[in-house]
């Protein structure tokens, strides 16, 4: 039986207290001079206008509203369930389940930023739509994706990027993604074990992998607070360990985004780094086969 060796952990976190540490990784892997990256290399995210058009805002749109109303959506494990309500929280896996999101992996906007940022060929870590819709969808609570993806997914280095398309307009109002510009130069490793099937609970409201209230003011003093608002089609790309999060929107009007992970085909997943057992594949893929 070959035994991969687990590369060494960079970002020890969810031991017995939070530790802050310094990033050991590139963020901009490939083209790091290129003067579009240079934005990205210092704040850790990157917008974009209008990466989709009106026309194909409707078709995703629309495909969404479908899967949406699908009972085998719902009753699919890769739906989530808002705390709250009955409502959809979050689909995964959506280049899976459409054929219409399938196609936007392959997109090469999307692909070619995510080549020359990872500077590899890259896969997908993992898809999702979050729905937010109105009327009191919880929001994501502050957070580094990669602590996760580290700790529950074994991402061993920081080599992968997340893309937020918005499906709807993302008003200043309901619930939109706050990034702390410049925090992506930062790890927190967090205090407090995995539990077990974590992802059952994290999904909904994470507990596992959240910053102190202490490094969460020092961050924020330090970097402070970017709200994105856009129009629907507007894009941001961010780094995987940027400081993020989102509030709840009990606005009418749901804030919907399409989110792709990119990771390098040179950082696939190895074991978890501070979890019991791996998350299922249809959020933490274990198919590496590189995009496009
Ligand atoms: O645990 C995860 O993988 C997911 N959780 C959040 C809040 N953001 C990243 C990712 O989708
Ligand atoms: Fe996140």
């Amino acid at each position: 039986m070959t035994t991969t060796t687990q590369p060494a952990d960079l970002y020890p976190t969810r031991g017995a207290t939070e530790v802050i540490s310094p990033r050991q990784d590139p963020v901009v892997w490939g083209e790091s001079g290129a003067a579009d990256l240079r934005d990205y290399d210092r704040d850790g995210f990157l917008t974009v206008d209008q990466l989709m058009t009106p026309t194909e805002v409707k078709t995703y749109r629309a495909e969404l509203d479908r899967l949406l109303a699908d009972p085998a959506v719902r009753a699919d494990e890769r739906a989530v369930i808002e705390p709250k309500s009955q409502e959809i929280r979050s689909v995964f896996e959506v280049h899976k389940l459409s054929e219409v999101f399938a196609g936007l992996v392959r997109d090469t906007r999307l692909l070619d930023y995510a080549r020359r940022i990872l500077g590899s060929d890259v896969y997908v870590h993992q898809s999702r739509v979050n729905v937010k819709p109105g009327f009191g969808a919880s929001g994501f609570y502050w957070h580094s994706d990669f602590e996760t993806w580290h700790a529950e997914d074994g991402l061993p280095r920081m080599r992968t990027v997340s893309v937020s398309i918005a499906l709807t307009e993302n008003h200043a109002t309901n619930g939109g993604l706050m990034i702390m510009p410049g925090s992506h130069r930062t790890f927190l490793g967090c205090a407090g074990e995995t539990p077990a099937d974590n992802y059952r609970q994290s999904l909904k409201m994470q507990e596992a992998g959240t910053p102190s209230d202490a490094a969460l003011t020092e961050l924020a003093g330090r970097h402070g607070i970017k709200l994105f608002t856009g129009p629907a089609g507007s894009a941001t790309w961010f780094d995987c360990n940027c400081m993020h999060g989102s509030g709840d929107n009990i606005t009418p009007f749901p804030r919907s985004n399409v989110f792709i992970v990119f990771n390098s085909v040179e950082n696939a997943a190895v074991e978890p780094y501070a979890a019991p057992v791996r998350r299922p594949d249809f959020i933490g893929a274990r198919d590496f086969e590189p995009v496009g």
